[in-house]
Protein backbone atom coordinates (compact mmCIF):
# COMPACT_ATOMS: atom_id res chain seq x y z
CA UNK A 1 0.00 0.00 0.00
CA UNK A 2 1.23 3.69 -0.39
CA UNK A 3 -0.50 7.12 -0.49
CA UNK A 4 -0.49 9.78 -3.04
CA UNK A 5 -1.18 13.51 -1.92
CA UNK A 6 -3.34 15.48 -4.28
CA UNK A 7 -3.41 19.24 -3.04
CA UNK A 8 -6.49 20.70 -2.95
CA UNK A 9 -8.53 23.57 -1.31
CA UNK A 10 -6.42 26.46 -3.20
CA UNK A 11 -6.08 29.56 -1.55
CA UNK A 12 -5.69 32.84 -2.20
CA UNK A 13 -2.49 33.65 0.09
CA UNK A 14 -0.86 32.50 3.12
CA UNK A 15 -1.73 35.51 5.02
CA UNK A 16 -4.04 34.68 7.95
CA UNK A 17 -3.61 31.26 7.69
CA UNK A 18 -1.05 30.95 10.53
CA UNK A 19 1.11 27.43 9.01
CA UNK A 20 -1.94 26.05 7.94
CA UNK A 21 -1.51 26.41 4.31
CA UNK A 22 1.27 25.04 2.61
CA UNK A 23 2.81 26.32 -0.67
CA UNK A 24 3.21 24.05 -4.29
CA UNK A 25 6.14 23.36 -5.78
CA UNK A 26 7.68 27.05 -4.71
CA UNK A 27 5.44 28.85 -6.90
CA UNK A 28 2.88 31.27 -6.70
CA UNK A 29 0.25 28.29 -5.46
CA UNK A 30 -0.81 28.00 -1.64
CA UNK A 31 -3.30 25.09 -0.89
CA UNK A 32 -5.28 24.40 2.73
CA UNK A 33 -5.13 20.14 1.87
CA UNK A 34 -4.66 17.47 0.67
CA UNK A 35 -6.20 14.21 -0.63
CA UNK A 36 -4.64 11.55 0.29
CA UNK A 37 -5.07 8.88 -2.07
CA UNK A 38 -4.38 5.35 -0.79
CA UNK A 39 -3.43 2.44 -3.73
CA UNK A 40 -3.19 -1.22 -3.74
CA UNK A 41 -0.73 -1.17 -6.64
CA UNK A 42 -2.62 0.45 -9.50
CA UNK A 43 -5.56 0.44 -7.59
CA UNK A 44 -7.35 2.94 -5.72
CA UNK A 45 -8.46 1.84 -2.40
CA UNK A 46 -9.33 5.01 -0.38
CA UNK A 47 -9.58 8.96 -0.81
CA UNK A 48 -9.56 11.01 2.23
CA UNK A 49 -9.26 15.01 2.85
CA UNK A 50 -6.78 15.80 5.35
CA UNK A 51 -5.85 19.65 6.15
CA UNK A 52 -2.70 20.50 5.83
CA UNK A 53 -2.26 21.50 9.57
CA UNK A 54 -3.12 18.12 10.55
CA UNK A 55 -1.10 16.01 7.79
CA UNK A 56 1.89 15.86 9.63
CA UNK A 57 0.87 13.27 12.46
CA UNK A 58 -0.22 10.64 9.01
CA UNK A 59 2.97 10.97 7.65
CA UNK A 60 5.29 7.56 6.52
CA UNK A 61 8.79 8.15 4.92
CA UNK A 62 7.29 7.94 1.83
CA UNK A 63 4.67 10.05 2.43
CA UNK A 64 6.96 12.74 3.37
CA UNK A 65 9.31 12.45 0.74
CA UNK A 66 6.29 13.20 -0.94
CA UNK A 67 5.34 16.00 0.73
CA UNK A 68 9.09 17.68 0.77
CA UNK A 69 8.70 17.03 -3.47
CA UNK A 70 5.48 18.55 -3.68
CA UNK A 71 6.18 21.72 -1.46
CA UNK A 72 10.24 22.63 -2.28
CA UNK A 73 10.91 24.89 -4.93
CA UNK A 74 12.17 23.80 -8.78
CA UNK A 75 15.46 24.86 -9.99
CA UNK A 76 15.50 27.32 -13.04
CA UNK A 77 15.85 25.42 -16.29
CA UNK A 78 19.44 26.15 -18.16
CA UNK A 79 18.93 26.18 -21.61
CA UNK A 80 22.80 27.38 -22.84
CA UNK A 81 22.61 30.49 -21.83
CA UNK A 82 19.28 30.72 -21.00
CA UNK A 83 17.99 30.64 -17.85
CA UNK A 84 14.40 29.96 -17.42
CA UNK A 85 12.71 30.54 -13.66
CA UNK A 86 10.20 27.97 -12.93
CA UNK A 87 8.63 29.91 -9.59
CA UNK A 88 6.54 31.28 -12.34
CA UNK A 89 4.20 30.39 -15.29
CA UNK A 90 6.48 30.27 -18.25
CA UNK A 91 5.45 29.99 -21.98
CA UNK A 92 6.61 27.66 -24.93
CA UNK A 93 5.56 28.27 -28.15
CA UNK A 94 5.02 25.51 -30.96
CA UNK A 95 6.58 26.01 -34.60
CA UNK A 96 5.61 22.64 -36.32
CA UNK A 97 7.96 22.41 -39.12
CA UNK A 98 5.02 20.03 -40.72
CA UNK A 99 3.08 19.99 -43.74
CA UNK A 100 0.32 18.46 -42.05
CA UNK A 101 0.19 20.00 -38.56
CA UNK A 102 -3.16 19.37 -37.69
CA UNK A 103 -3.79 23.05 -36.29
CA UNK A 104 -1.28 25.40 -38.83
CA UNK A 105 -0.88 22.54 -41.65
CA UNK A 106 1.79 23.89 -44.23
CA UNK A 107 1.37 27.72 -42.59
CA UNK A 108 5.17 26.99 -42.27
CA UNK A 109 6.22 25.59 -45.20
CA UNK A 110 9.69 26.31 -45.36
CA UNK A 111 12.16 27.25 -42.80
CA UNK A 112 12.81 30.26 -42.79
CA UNK A 113 9.39 31.56 -42.51
CA UNK A 114 8.96 28.71 -39.39
CA UNK A 115 12.32 30.36 -37.60
CA UNK A 116 10.49 33.84 -38.58
CA UNK A 117 7.24 32.43 -36.83
CA UNK A 118 9.38 30.99 -33.72
CA UNK A 119 10.99 34.52 -33.04
CA UNK A 120 7.94 35.81 -33.01
CA UNK A 121 6.86 34.08 -29.98
CA UNK A 122 10.37 34.99 -28.56
CA UNK A 123 9.35 38.70 -28.72
CA UNK A 124 6.23 38.46 -27.56
CA UNK A 125 7.43 36.23 -24.22
CA UNK A 126 7.60 32.47 -25.34
CA UNK A 127 10.65 31.30 -23.27
CA UNK A 128 11.30 28.47 -25.44
CA UNK A 129 10.34 27.41 -28.72
CA UNK A 130 9.14 23.86 -29.13
CA UNK A 131 10.73 22.87 -32.80
CA UNK A 132 8.61 19.66 -34.41
CA UNK A 133 9.11 17.76 -37.61
CA UNK A 134 6.64 14.79 -37.34
CA UNK A 135 2.98 15.46 -35.97
CA UNK A 136 2.11 12.79 -33.35
CA UNK A 137 -1.64 14.19 -33.52
CA UNK A 138 -4.14 10.81 -33.43
CA UNK A 139 -3.65 9.03 -36.83
CA UNK A 140 -0.53 10.57 -37.68
CA UNK A 141 1.96 8.58 -39.44
CA UNK A 142 5.69 8.28 -39.07
CA UNK A 143 8.22 10.34 -40.95
CA UNK A 144 11.41 8.73 -41.82
CA UNK A 145 14.58 10.54 -39.50
CA UNK A 146 16.09 11.97 -42.30
CA UNK A 147 13.06 13.99 -43.21
CA UNK A 148 12.65 15.39 -40.09
CA UNK A 149 16.28 16.56 -39.59
CA UNK A 150 15.96 18.18 -42.98
CA UNK A 151 12.88 19.90 -41.36
CA UNK A 152 13.88 20.69 -38.21
CA UNK A 153 17.55 21.64 -38.24
CA UNK A 154 17.46 24.60 -40.19
CA UNK A 155 14.62 26.14 -38.35
CA UNK A 156 16.69 25.40 -34.91
CA UNK A 157 19.74 26.59 -36.74
CA UNK A 158 18.24 29.87 -37.23
CA UNK A 159 16.67 30.13 -34.24
CA UNK A 160 19.38 29.34 -31.68
CA UNK A 161 21.60 31.92 -33.56
CA UNK A 162 18.94 34.65 -32.53
CA UNK A 163 20.06 33.86 -29.17
CA UNK A 164 16.15 31.73 -28.78
CA UNK A 165 15.90 28.93 -25.98
CA UNK A 166 14.80 26.05 -28.37
CA UNK A 167 13.80 22.44 -27.50
CA UNK A 168 13.19 19.77 -30.45
CA UNK A 169 9.87 18.19 -30.53
CA UNK A 170 11.09 14.12 -31.34
CA UNK A 171 11.48 10.95 -30.28
CA UNK A 172 14.40 9.53 -32.53
CA UNK A 173 17.78 9.58 -31.42
CA UNK A 174 19.23 10.96 -34.22
CA UNK A 175 17.17 13.76 -34.86
CA UNK A 176 17.58 14.73 -31.08
CA UNK A 177 21.47 14.36 -32.12
CA UNK A 178 21.43 16.74 -34.71
CA UNK A 179 18.77 18.92 -33.31
CA UNK A 180 21.28 19.42 -30.41
CA UNK A 181 23.99 20.30 -32.83
CA UNK A 182 22.21 23.15 -34.39
CA UNK A 183 21.52 24.65 -31.35
CA UNK A 184 18.86 22.95 -29.67
CA UNK A 185 18.95 23.02 -25.56
CA UNK A 186 15.99 21.00 -24.40
CA UNK A 187 14.48 17.72 -25.83
CA UNK A 188 10.13 17.19 -25.95
CA UNK A 189 10.32 13.42 -26.11
CA UNK A 190 5.92 12.61 -26.37
CA UNK A 191 7.46 8.79 -25.67
CA UNK A 192 9.18 9.56 -22.83
CA UNK A 193 12.37 8.02 -23.86
CA UNK A 194 10.10 4.29 -24.76
CA UNK A 195 10.14 4.70 -29.17
CA UNK A 196 14.57 5.11 -29.28
CA UNK A 197 16.23 2.51 -26.97
CA UNK A 198 19.04 5.34 -27.63
CA UNK A 199 17.27 8.47 -26.68
CA UNK A 200 18.14 8.08 -23.20
CA UNK A 201 21.91 7.88 -23.27
CA UNK A 202 22.12 10.37 -26.05
CA UNK A 203 20.12 13.14 -23.96
CA UNK A 204 22.15 11.86 -20.82
CA UNK A 205 25.43 12.58 -22.95
CA UNK A 206 24.16 15.91 -24.06
CA UNK A 207 23.29 16.70 -20.45
CA UNK A 208 20.21 19.00 -21.73
CA UNK A 209 16.77 18.96 -20.07
CA UNK A 210 13.95 16.29 -21.34
CA UNK A 211 10.27 16.23 -21.21
CA UNK A 212 9.04 12.95 -20.32
CA UNK A 213 5.37 12.85 -21.61
CA UNK A 214 2.81 9.58 -20.69
CA UNK A 215 0.80 8.59 -23.68
CA UNK A 216 -0.98 5.11 -24.08
CA UNK A 217 -0.15 3.53 -27.66
CA UNK A 218 1.40 5.00 -30.84
CA UNK A 219 -0.39 7.73 -32.88
CA UNK A 220 -1.37 6.16 -34.85
CA UNK A 221 -3.93 4.23 -33.19
CA UNK A 222 -3.66 5.75 -29.22
CA UNK A 223 -7.24 7.57 -30.04
CA UNK A 224 -9.08 3.89 -30.26
CA UNK A 225 -10.69 3.21 -27.32
CA UNK A 226 -8.02 3.96 -24.71
CA UNK A 227 -8.64 2.52 -21.39
CA UNK A 228 -8.40 3.54 -17.28
CA UNK A 229 -9.20 2.04 -14.29
CA UNK A 230 -7.86 5.27 -12.37
CA UNK A 231 -6.64 7.66 -14.77
CA UNK A 232 -4.59 10.01 -12.38
CA UNK A 233 -3.62 7.39 -10.55
CA UNK A 234 -1.82 5.22 -14.12
CA UNK A 235 -0.30 8.35 -15.74
CA UNK A 236 0.85 9.14 -11.97
CA UNK A 237 2.85 5.84 -11.77
CA UNK A 238 3.91 5.58 -15.14
CA UNK A 239 5.42 8.87 -14.94
CA UNK A 240 7.06 7.97 -11.54
CA UNK A 241 8.30 5.11 -13.48
CA UNK A 242 9.42 7.03 -16.70
CA UNK A 243 11.65 9.49 -14.05
CA UNK A 244 13.04 6.15 -12.68
CA UNK A 245 14.10 5.01 -16.12
CA UNK A 246 15.82 8.34 -17.18
CA UNK A 247 17.49 8.82 -14.08
CA UNK A 248 19.12 4.83 -14.28
CA UNK A 249 19.96 6.17 -18.00
CA UNK A 250 22.13 8.63 -16.08
CA UNK A 251 19.75 12.01 -16.60
CA UNK A 252 20.14 14.12 -13.42
CA UNK A 253 16.50 14.74 -11.72
CA UNK A 254 17.05 18.33 -12.21
CA UNK A 255 16.93 17.73 -15.80
CA UNK A 256 13.71 16.00 -15.87
CA UNK A 257 10.55 17.61 -16.97
CA UNK A 258 7.03 15.83 -16.51
CA UNK A 259 3.96 16.03 -18.89
CA UNK A 260 0.82 13.70 -18.12
CA UNK A 261 0.08 14.25 -22.10
CA UNK A 262 -3.04 15.58 -22.43
CA UNK A 263 -4.99 13.66 -25.68
CA UNK A 264 -2.57 11.43 -26.40
CA UNK A 265 -4.14 8.09 -25.68
CA UNK A 266 -7.08 9.48 -23.53
CA UNK A 267 -10.85 10.04 -23.96
CA UNK A 268 -12.76 13.46 -23.13
CA UNK A 269 -13.23 12.33 -19.16
CA UNK A 270 -9.60 10.89 -19.12
CA UNK A 271 -8.05 14.54 -20.25
CA UNK A 272 -10.85 16.49 -18.04
CA UNK A 273 -9.84 14.61 -15.16
CA UNK A 274 -6.37 14.70 -15.56
CA UNK A 275 -6.87 18.67 -15.40
CA UNK A 276 -8.43 18.77 -12.55
CA UNK A 277 -5.93 16.49 -10.86
CA UNK A 278 -2.84 18.09 -12.13
CA UNK A 279 -1.38 19.09 -8.59
CA UNK A 280 -1.00 16.06 -7.60
CA UNK A 281 2.13 15.80 -9.97
CA UNK A 282 4.10 17.68 -8.06
CA UNK A 283 4.50 15.49 -5.65
CA UNK A 284 6.59 13.48 -8.36
CA UNK A 285 9.49 16.82 -7.80
CA UNK A 286 10.09 17.69 -11.82
CA UNK A 287 8.65 20.79 -12.88
CA UNK A 288 5.45 20.39 -14.94
CA UNK A 289 4.33 20.39 -18.96
CA UNK A 290 1.07 20.81 -20.29
CA UNK A 291 0.00 20.79 -23.63
CA UNK A 292 -3.60 21.54 -23.67
CA UNK A 293 -3.61 24.50 -27.19
CA UNK A 294 -6.33 23.76 -29.81
CA UNK A 295 -7.02 20.11 -29.20
CA UNK A 296 -9.82 18.13 -30.12
CA UNK A 297 -11.36 18.28 -26.39
CA UNK A 298 -11.81 21.76 -26.60
CA UNK A 299 -13.84 21.12 -29.93
CA UNK A 300 -15.66 18.50 -27.77
CA UNK A 301 -16.83 20.92 -25.31
CA UNK A 302 -17.48 23.49 -27.73
CA UNK A 303 -19.53 22.58 -30.57
CA UNK A 304 -17.12 20.90 -32.61
CA UNK A 305 -15.53 24.23 -32.75
CA UNK A 306 -12.77 23.83 -35.78
CA UNK A 307 -8.88 23.86 -34.06
CA UNK A 308 -8.25 27.62 -35.54
CA UNK A 309 -11.43 28.81 -33.29
CA UNK A 310 -10.40 26.74 -29.96
CA UNK A 311 -8.44 30.03 -28.25
CA UNK A 312 -10.64 30.71 -25.73
CA UNK A 313 -10.96 26.99 -24.57
CA UNK A 314 -6.93 27.04 -24.92
CA UNK A 315 -6.88 30.00 -22.95
CA UNK A 316 -9.13 28.32 -20.50
CA UNK A 317 -6.98 25.35 -19.80
CA UNK A 318 -3.67 27.38 -19.55
CA UNK A 319 -5.04 29.27 -16.32
CA UNK A 320 -6.85 25.84 -15.22
CA UNK A 321 -3.25 24.64 -15.15
CA UNK A 322 -1.25 27.56 -13.61
CA UNK A 323 -3.98 27.60 -10.92
CA UNK A 324 -2.05 24.27 -10.44
CA UNK A 325 1.40 25.21 -9.81
CA UNK A 326 2.26 23.88 -13.68
CA UNK A 327 5.20 25.81 -14.90
CA UNK A 328 5.51 25.35 -18.86
CA UNK A 329 2.24 25.64 -20.64
CA UNK A 330 2.92 24.62 -24.42
CA UNK A 331 0.91 26.88 -26.93
CA UNK A 332 0.55 27.84 -30.39
CA UNK A 333 -1.63 31.34 -29.64
CA UNK A 334 1.88 33.00 -27.80
CA UNK A 335 0.63 36.48 -27.74
CA UNK A 336 -2.70 36.02 -26.28
CA UNK A 337 -1.51 33.46 -23.71
CA UNK A 338 1.36 35.68 -22.42
CA UNK A 339 -1.20 38.30 -21.89
CA UNK A 340 -3.41 35.94 -19.71
CA UNK A 341 -0.86 34.65 -17.96
CA UNK A 342 0.14 38.35 -17.00
CA UNK A 343 -3.20 39.24 -15.74
CA UNK A 344 -3.17 36.14 -13.85
CA UNK A 345 0.57 37.05 -12.62
CA UNK A 346 -1.10 40.31 -11.20
CA UNK A 347 -3.98 38.72 -9.38
CA UNK A 348 -1.68 37.02 -7.99
CA UNK A 349 0.95 39.37 -6.75
CA UNK A 350 -1.54 41.68 -5.27
CA UNK A 351 -2.71 38.82 -3.47
CA UNK A 352 0.43 37.82 -1.71
CA UNK A 353 1.37 41.22 -1.47
CA UNK A 354 0.99 41.89 2.67
CA UNK A 355 -1.26 44.93 3.52
CA UNK A 356 1.20 47.65 4.68
C1 LIG B 1 4.50 17.47 -29.33
N1 LIG B 1 3.34 17.58 -28.48
C2 LIG B 1 2.03 17.59 -28.87
N2 LIG B 1 1.24 17.67 -27.79
C3 LIG B 1 2.06 17.73 -26.71
C4 LIG B 1 1.84 17.81 -25.32
O1 LIG B 1 0.63 17.83 -24.81
N3 LIG B 1 2.90 17.86 -24.51
C5 LIG B 1 4.16 17.82 -25.00
N4 LIG B 1 5.19 17.85 -24.13
N5 LIG B 1 4.43 17.72 -26.31
C6 LIG B 1 3.39 17.67 -27.14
Amino acid sequence: MRTLLRPTGFVDSPFGHDGKVARLAGGLNWFAAVELIRIDGHERVSTELVPVADLEDRFDDDMAAHWRALTSTRAPLQLGERTIRLDQPQVMGIVNATPDSFSDGGQFADAIAAAEAGAAMAAEGAAIIDVGGESTRPGASLVWEGDEIERVAPVIRQLAASGTAVSVDTRKADVMTAALEAGARMVNDVSALTYDGRSAATIAAAGVPVILMHHQGPPETMQQDPRYDDVLVEVYLWLEERIGAAEEAGIAREKILIDPGFGFGKKLRHNLELMNGLAMFHSLGCPLVIGTSRKSTIGALSGEAPADRRLGGSIAFALKAVEQGVQVVRVHDVFETVQALRVWRGLRDQALTPRP
